[in-house]
């Protein structure tokens, strides 16, 4: 089969950009290895930019993000129990960011999937890139033990940080970037009102928590753990318990307890691949980078990057223009790099470092409080937070 653009991966990047694609009546083929259940299942991020929310309105896909999502204007720091505020609207121009869940954003790209004429094929496997470094690329792969391939001008990777197209780009012309966290995030889901308004970020002796939500009756929970840690030793009890102690009295006061039904633990990564483009492969999104999710990024990113790449494309499409396609990969790695410092930064300020000294331990301390009180360096955590303007 012939197709414009090949797109592997069905999660927020390959769906975002497969939805720009078809608006502007490009090609393209989904390619996905699970089936729709479990990508929807994953729950992953919960907080999306303006520039994320801006995106999907664009596409006539936030209806119900609408109408169901929660604008946030801040959020609370606590540090070892006193929590002050950080005011996004205020030190910004009045920048929010909205709390609305990955699992929402999949459904509403997959729901509007066959009305667009977008086609995602799941449950393939073996899939495999050829001569993308050609005018002629492909990709093939087989479905019930059946083998298929379709010839593209363009591919993108969009499949994650365990893709494999990344590894399609000659380990010569790669260079990667990587810091692995002495620690993962223990997260959960419980069917309880959250126990504030907003996010909490909380730094304790005991280790990072945080306070988040999908809605106004389900909670969302994280709390640092070390990565020898095993699911079995965390009752919910005992959750509950050690949330209580690190989110502090006030963030406990408004606490309720209840089963929670989903736990897992997710490591801490940051790591980034240059360049984001080789021959007429483009990746996007956690095939390419990756941040410790302390910042809210994650998502965010791959957002921007299929904007980027959706632009390029259509340039090309109409008037034969290249010059953005080279620039892509430029363009792109200017504001993942921001958003790794970020993610860094906020991890590094709000987590315990199991083997830092005692004098990293005071410099941690030194830049909570100046954080504490200063508005500018409030002002810059608000901005980088709430999202940088896209090509800042
Ligand atoms: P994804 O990994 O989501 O999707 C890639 C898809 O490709 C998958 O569906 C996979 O099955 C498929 N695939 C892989 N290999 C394939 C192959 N060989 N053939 C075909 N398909 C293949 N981000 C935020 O912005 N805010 C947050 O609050 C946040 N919280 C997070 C919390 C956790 C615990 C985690 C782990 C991540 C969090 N993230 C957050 C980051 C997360 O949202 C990712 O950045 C986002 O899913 C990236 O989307 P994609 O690049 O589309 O990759
Ligand atoms: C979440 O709600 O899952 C969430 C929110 C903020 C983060 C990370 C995760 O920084």
């Amino acid at each position: 089969m012939k197709t414009q653009v090949a797109i592997i991966g069905a999660g927020p990047a390959g769906m975002m950009l497969g939805h720009m694609l078809r608006r502007a009546g490009i090609d393209c083929l989904v390619l996905e290895r699970r089936d729709r259940a479990y990508v929807e299942g994953r729950v992953r991020a919960g907080v999306l930019e303006q520039t994320t929310v801006s995106i999907l309105e664009d596409l006539g896909l936030a209806d119900r993000l609408k109408r169901e999502g929660l604008p946030h204007d801040g959020f609370s720091i606590s540090c070892d129990g006193e929590q002050f505020r950080i005011d996004l609207a205020g030190l910004t121009n009045g920048s929010r960011v909205t709390v609305y869940g990955q699992q929402e954003v999949m459904k509403d790209l997959f729901d509007a999937a066959p009305e667009r004429d977008l086609d995602v094929v799941f449950d393939v496997e073996d899939v495999a890139l050829h001569d993308i470094d050609s005018s002629s690329p492909s990709v093939s792969w087989t479905k019930d033990s059946r083998s298929h391939r379709a010839h593209c001008a363009f591919i993108a990777g969009c499949d994650g940080y365990h893709g494999v197209s990344r590894s399609a780009i000659p380990a010569g012309t790669r260079l990667e970037f990587e810091k692995t966290y002495p620690f993962g995030w223990l997260g959960i889901l419980a069917d309880v009102p959250p126990c504030s308004h907003e996010l909490i970020y909380a730094s304790h002796e005991r280790g990072f928590a945080l306070a988040s939500m999908r809605s106004q009756s389900r909670s969302r929970y994280y709390i640092q753990v070390g990565l020898e840690e095993q699911i079995e030793a965390w009752p919910d009890e005992r959750i509950w318990d050690e949330l209580a102690l690190r989110l502090g009295p006030e963030a406990e006061a408004h606490m309720k307890r209840g089963p929670s039904f989903e736990k897992s633990i997710a490591p801490l990564r940051s790591y980034v691949c240059e360049p984001m483009r080789y021959g007429r492969l483009f990746l996007a999104g956690d095939a390419a980078h990756i941040v410790p999710p302390t910042g809210a990024k994650g998502l965010n990113l791959a957002s921007s990057d299929v904007l980027f790449l959706a632009q390029a494309l259509i340039d090309h499409k109409r008037v034969g223009a290249t010059a953005a396609l080279d620039y892509y990969s430029e363009r792109a790695l200017a504001r993942v790099w921001k958003a790794e410092r970020f993610s860094w930064w906020f991890t590094h300020l709000t987590h315990r470092f199991p083997t830092s000294t005692a004098l990293e331990r005071k410099l941690q301390i030194a830049e909570m409080n100046y954080l504490v009180h200063s508005r500018a360096a409030q002002a810059a955590l608000a901005e980088n937070y709430a999202g940088l303007p896209l090509d800042a």
